[in-house]
């Protein structure tokens, strides 16, 4: 009976014991377990700029939670995982890690070209879309695009053409060389235009075509979804980009 006693007393010494702010972060945590979880370093993962739901109905509510929650999430928390083995690399910009992946590690190269490139690739992914986008580019862009493509219908269809053929998982972009020409062309898995073998291009808009981005709502309507895109960009987003101002 006392060894009862005693040991109800010691749990009731510990139950009160405990701070107050410590049971609130415990009960904090609970309340946040589906935080997106993107391990801890340097890379953070941005907010959406909208609500999950505000690119319906061309972007479902759930594919965007998953995708941005979950997905982009697991790529920041990858590249954190990746450069804990390289500290050396943690001051550098996403950015500046994928155009000069000759220079970290081969130990660690792969994880950061897919992961550092899923994260620059969907930072700028989320920013080029916007509630009641689409309609028309205008100012230099337009011009732009008039003068390589003829018009915006002729890029849209070159766009979606290189997207629908894309094999297997990757992005489609229209990238702007170095002489300022504007041209589209698609990449692998979650590669950049900026990774120095594409030639240094720059990216002024891209899409994502992995499967993630769009079956749940399209399964494997690819073109569907392609086509259907375009009803959410943010035209004076990727008129920023083109201007080099991002
Ligand atoms: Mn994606």
């Amino acid at each position: 009976m006392s060894s009862f006693l005693n040991r109800r007393a010691v749990l009731r010494a510990a139950l009160f014991s405990l701070p107050a702010t410590a049971l609130l972060s415990r009960m904090a945590q609970a309340q946040d377990k589906n935080a997106p979880d993107t391990g801890s370093g340097p890379y953070t993962l941005p907010p959406l700029p909208y609500k999950t739901n505000a690119l319906e109905p061309f972007i479902d509510k759930k594919t965007m939670e998953t995708h941005h929650d979950k997905h982009h999430a697991t790529y920041v928390k990858n590249l954190n995982d990746a450069v804990a083995k390289a500290p050396e690399l943690a001051a550098k910009s996403p950015e500046s890690l994928i155009m000069a992946l000759d220079q970290v590690p081969e130990a660690i190269r792969t994880a950061v070209r897919n992961n550092a490139g899923g994260h620059v690739n969907h930072s700028m992914f989320w920013n080029l879309m916007k509630p009641k986008g689409g309609g028309m580019p205008t100012g230099p862009l337009a011009d732009a695009v008039k003068s390589t493509f003829g018009s915006v219908e002729n890029l849209q269809v070159a766009f979606n053409d290189a997207g629908a053929k894309r094999f297997g998982s990757g992005w489609v972009w229209l990238a702007r060389a170095k002489d300022g020409k504007l041209q589209i062309l698609s990449t692998p898995n979650q590669d950049n235009p900026m990774m120095a073998e594409y030639g240094g291009l720059y990216p002024v808009m891209g899409n994502d075509v992995w499967e993630h981005a769009y079956y749940l709502k399209y399964q494997n309507r690819r073109a569907d979804y392609l086509k259907a895109w375009w009803n959410t960009v943010n035209w004076d987003a990727v008129s920023s980009r083109f201007a080099g101002r991002e």
